[in-house]
């Protein structure tokens, strides 16, 4: 049996050797280490003669983005794993093929997707993806509603939740999202030229109260299986096809949590357009386009599980009691808007940023954006126990962007 350790090329290619019918015995393999992530080395093994190619995920023992001095735990490949095993189930077409998981090596092989882009960079390249919102509203739609009290068998689903409790991962979401940005913390990062803003946090009470109630939420509903880190770094896209990858913060948390992420990202595209336009109108069409695309993928999520909870619903009061499905999905709209707020804040002040924001060469539109996505994502936390639309997320990003 192979011991844990970190592999280099050479042994990911003795690996790929041994995967049945991906590559031609005795084909030249090549292969690159290509993470650009904060977490685990991803390798991409072909060969050029077939064409034929797999990713390679490895877990590290630490956290890549900080080093040694973070260890966190090798079992989140096996929640990656098998968390994108049961959303292929869930949501066919949506997520990469997984082809093997090692758990020694803590490794998972899985489709190739070097087709498809990381939509982060196809967004700060100004890339358009008109089936984006329909197939990632079906995404979360389907994962959220079957993984829930209302889409499984409720003790079902107390069984499943064992699999995927992920203390070490769930507590970097609450550090880092739930806790840093409001307080002087070591881990938080930030440029000099905010450093009001930051303060403006860390002394801000009506703020911390609306984080304290989102943080508790995160803590303690089990909702539903989340991906638990839908930024748009994880997923690949193409005008076609749009794949979620890395779900190795899956847990059983608020659904918001991970639609807010979705609709948190394309926001710091839209704030970060400030230094990414240099024409006014090409930015704002772009923008505009951000904003359907927020729009289009709450109110095709919404539709899409309502009709799954008419049609597949398992909880009998949930259906029948009047009234709880337009609270329920209320509820949902006022989370996903808080948690949108959240994980905006914590990409301008936290530890972890986007290349959206961060990678803007000029200083001032650097700052200008960073303001804007502080402004934005504060109104966001503010306002969400309130919200009765999307319309209200859209008037603050709308109203913070001309402020
Ligand atoms: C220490 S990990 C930092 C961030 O990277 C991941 O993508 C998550 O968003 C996490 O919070
Ligand atoms: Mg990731």
């Amino acid at each position: 049996m192979t011991t844990y350790h970190p592999l280099n090329e050479a042994e990911a290619i003795e690996i790929a050797r041994t995967l049945d019918g991906v590559f031609t015995p005795g084909a030249e393999l090549s292969c690159r280490e290509i993470g650009d992530g904060n977490l685990n080395l991803v390798f991409h093994i072909s060969d050029p003669a077939s064409g034929s190619s797999i990713i390679m995920k490895q877990a590290l023992p630490y956290a890549k983005v900080v080093g040694e001095s973070w260890p966190l735990t090798l079992d989140r490949a096996r929640i990656e794993s098998e968390a994108l095993i049961l959303e292929g189930k869930l949501a066919p077409g949506l997520v990469p093929a997984v082809y093997l998981y090692d758990k020694e090596l803590a490794l998972t092989v899985m489709e190739d997707l070097s087709d498809h882009v990381i939509m982060r960079q196809g967004l700060i390249n100004g890339g358009r993806y008109p089936l984006f919102a329909d197939h990632i509203s079906t995404f979360l739609a389907q994962s959220l509603f079957y993984t829930s009290d209302l889409g499984h068998n409720q003790q079902e689903k107390k069984l499943r939740m064992a699999s995927f409790i992920n203390p070490e991962l769930c507590k970097i979401t609450e550090d880092l999202i739930f806790d840093a940005p409001y307080t002087n913390a070591d881990t938080n990062s930030f440029e000099n030229a905010i450093r009001d803003e930051a303060e403006a946090l860390w002394n801000d009470g009506e703020l911390h109260l609306e984080v304290a109630l989102l943080r508790e939420k995160f803590l303690t509903q089990s909702q539903a299986l989340l991906h638990g880190d839908l930024h748009t770094g994880s997923i690949f896209i193409t005008t076609e096809s749009t794949k979620v990858i890395d779900p190795e913060f899956a847990y059983y948390g608020p659904m918001g949590f991970d639609i807010g992420a979705v609709i948190a990202n394309l926001l710091l595209n839209y704030a970060a357009r400030e230094g990414r336009d240099s024409i006014e109108s090409q930015r704002e069409e772009y923008r505009a386009y951000l904003i359907d695309t927020i729009k289009d993928v709450w109110s095709q999520f919404h539709s899409k599980f309502l009709a799954l909870w008419d049609a597949h619903g398992v909880d009998r009061l949930a259906a029948a009691a009047p009234g709880y499905k337009e609270n329920y999905m209320q509820r949902l709209l006022q989370d996903t808007i808080g948690y949108a707020g959240c994980k905006m804040v914590r990409r301008i002040v936290g530890l972890a940023h986007v290349a959206d924001i961060d990678k803007i060469e000029d200083a001032a539109a650097r700052e200008r954006a960073q303001r804007l996505a502080l402004r934005i994502g504060k109104s966001l936390i503010k306002q969400g126990r309130q919200a009765a639309s999307i319309d209200e997320l859209i008037d603050t990003a709308l109203s913070a962007s001309t402020a």
